[in-house]
This record gives structure tokens, C-alpha cells and sequence, in this order.
């Protein structure tokens, strides 16, 4: 019976989800006035949806909830994406200008004023706006934050993906950014400002580039396959060799293979359906947590290499248009287990 009344409350939701664009605030209001007292406040409520879910035997109370969460997440995707364009601009008015840059890890691991001042922008402009939301940046975890994951909504940014491109003045640089709440991908942006591509994403609510929506393709067949691969930032024999191996199985196998130099780019190729699949080691959760979200959205499949789910702190993703194509190539290449985030 519980099922059946739940099921009936979710068919409701999605049905009413279609009115709220037309007058959402009111209906909160009428809810919220039916059931409780006033309008709690909204920046807390998300983050005590999962308890009150649970313990609430009333399920328009949960309805209530997911209307408050809903007008949140719209919220804060307004914000993110409005903070990415502006980080946008910086990107695309220095990208073939002369920058301080600093080495990280390697020489190929490079950081420049822009990565900083973007990644700070999100932090400064989203606490202002939302004082109890955290963040794992790429900077400041390079700087010694260490990164740690509540149910507390967390915003995962790479601030420049590809920023050795950016040095270079290559235009495949992009700002990605996606936001976890209780632990589920909520919001996805990948922007390369240079070339005007916004790619969004919401959870359930599909995948766009500049508003359009987009899909994978629906190769299944490695022989038909446009694969992108990177080589990535750490140069030891190691890695150097599992990456060097890997390309070699699967060139002879596949239609192409092409390496872009942003692990973010990369993944919204395979949501946009211009590849079919990619994998790499050694990437972080602000490489690829935005671009999960985006193939997850737009048809496509996210795995761990080895075939089991994803995982954001285990630095291994592979993506791919069909489920078909990801476990083939996870049958075929070498595994490497690089030291987790987390
Ligand atoms: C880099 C990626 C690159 C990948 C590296 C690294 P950064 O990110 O974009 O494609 O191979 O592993 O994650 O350092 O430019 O933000």
C-alpha cells in the first residue's frame, strides 16, 4: 500500500513539476500554508529532506519537500551558471595572452592566476549566497584542503580544465563545475567559452549544449568507434606505459582515436555524440563529476574501467554512448589503480 501511495505522490509531483513553471511560488506557498505553519526557511531545508523523507509518515510533507528542493536546485543552478560565464570571459580574454604559470605535480601539471581567480569567484560568490554549502576545488585542494564529502551540498569545480592548453593558447579549455547533494549528482556545467559551448545538466531533467537538448550516440560497435583517450599530467614509466599499452589494443580495433587534452571536454564530446567513448586514470572528481552527470543525462553510460560503478574519489572513469561499448573496452585495456582522492 505504502508503494502504491508513493508511486501515486511521485506521478503527482512530475505532473505538478509541469505547472510550476507557470506558477511555482504560489503553489509553494499554498503547501506550505496547508502544512506548516510559514514558509520555513529554504537554504536549510534540502540538506533535512532526506531525514524528514524518512521519518514523515505524511507524504504531502515529502511533496513539500521535493517543491522546496526543486525551486532550490533552480536556484542554485542560476547562480553557477552565471558565475561559470563570468569565469567564462576570463578565460576567453586571456587565452592568448601572456600568464604567470606555476607548476604543480609535473612539468606538465600546470596552474596560472586564472585557475586561481576563477575557483575563487565560486567559492566567494556561492557562500555569500549559501554560507552552509562546501567545496572540492581543484586549487585548494592543491594548495592542502583536504577533500571531504558530507550530505551538505558540495561543489566540485575545476576552475580551467586543460589548462595546459590555456598556456598554450590550444582553445580546448573549459570551466567544469557540478554540485553533489546527499552525496547524488544534482547540477552539471561544462564551458569552453572560447568556442561558446555551455554544456548544463540537472539530474532528470536531460543534457544541453546552449540550451539545446543532446544525446550519445548509439554505437555499440568498438569497430565503429571514435574513441578519445588522454595522456594525462603524471609521466612515470608507469603510467606513461599503461597509457602507451592501451592505446596500442584498442588503435586497431576502433575507427579513430583522438586526444583533446580536457578530461571535461572529452566526456561532453561523448554526451554531444561527436565520440563514442573515453576512459582515463588519473583524473580527480573536478575533472569528470560535471561530466557524469552530463552523459548520465544524455543517455549515456559512466562506469568505473573495470566494469563496476562509478566513483568520484577513485581517479578511474570510463564513459561511453551504450553500455555495450563500455564493457567491451573495459574487457580490453590494462588497469591502473592510481591512489584514491578519498
Ligand atoms: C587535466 C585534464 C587532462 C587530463 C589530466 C588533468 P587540468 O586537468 O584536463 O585532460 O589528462 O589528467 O586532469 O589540470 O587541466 O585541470
Amino acid at each position: 500500500m505504502g508503494i502504491i501511495i508513493d508511486v501515486l505522490i511521485t506521478a503527482a509531483y512530475v505532473r505538478l513539476r509541469t505547472l510550476l513553471s507557470v506558477d511555482r511560488i504560489t503553489l509553494i506557498c499554498l503547501e506550505s500554508s496547508f502544512i506548516l505553519p510559514s514558509p520555513a526557511p529554504l537554504g536549510s531545508l534540502l540538506v533535512q529532506f532526506k531525514q524528514f523523507h524518512l521519518l514523515s509518515s505524511c507524504k504531502l510533507v515529502s511533496l513539500y519537500f521535493l517543491f522546496i528542493m526543486d525551486c532550490e536546485l533552480d536556484a542554485y543552478f542560476d547562480l553557477a551558471v552565471k558565475i561559470t560565464k563570468t569565469g567564462g570571459q576570463l578565460i576567453r580574454d586571456r587565452i592568448w595572452k601572456t600568464k604567470s604559470v606555476k607548476t604543480k605535480a609535473s612539468e606538465s601539471d600546470l596552474v596560472t592566476e586564472t585557475d586561481h581567480e576563477i575557483e575563487a569567484l565560486f567559492i566567494d560568490d556561492i557562500t555569500k549566497a549559501y554560507p552552509n554549502h562546501k567545496f572540492i576545488g581543484e586549487e585548494t585542494t592543491a594548495s592542502g584542503k583536504e577533500v571531504t564529502l558530507t550530505d551538505d551540498p558540495t561543489w566540485i569545480i575545476d576552475p580551467v580544465d586543460g589548462t595546459l592548453n590555456f598556456v598554450h593558447g590550444y582553445p580546448n579549455a573549459c570551466i567544469s563545475v557540478a554540485l553533489v547533494v546527499n552525496k547524488t549528482l544534482e547540477i552539471g556545467i561544462i564551458y569552453n567559452p572560447v568556442c561558446e559551448m555551455l554544456f548544463t545538466a540537472r539530474k532528470g531533467r536531460g543534457a544541453f549544449l546552449n540550451g539545446a537538448p543532446i544525446k550519445v550516440s548509439k554505437t555499440k560497435e568498438l569497430s565503429r568507434s571514435l574513441i578519445t583517450i588522454e595522456f594525462g599530467t603524471k609521466k612515470s614509466k608507469e603510467e606513461s606505459d599503461i597509457v602507451m599499452q592501451n592505446i596500442n589494443i584498442l588503435r586497431p580495433l576502433t575507427q579513430g582515436i583522438r586526444c583533446i587534452g580536457s578530461a571535461a571536454l572529452n566526456m561532453a564530446m561523448v554526451a554531444l555524440g561527436g565520440s563514442d567513448a573515453y576512459f582515463e586514470y588519473g583524473i580527480h572528481a573536478w575533472d569528470y563529476a560535471a561530466g557524469t552527470l552530463l552523459i548520465q543525462e544524455a543517455g549515456g553510460v559512466v562506469i568505473d574501467p573495470a566494469g563496476g560503478p562509478i566513483d568520484l574519489f577513485s581517479c578511474r572513469m570510463l564513459c561511453a554512448s551504450t553500455p555495450t561499448l563500455a564493457q567491451e573496452i573495459s574487457k580490453l585495456i590494462k588497469q591502473h589503480y592510481p591512489t584514491r582522492d578519498l
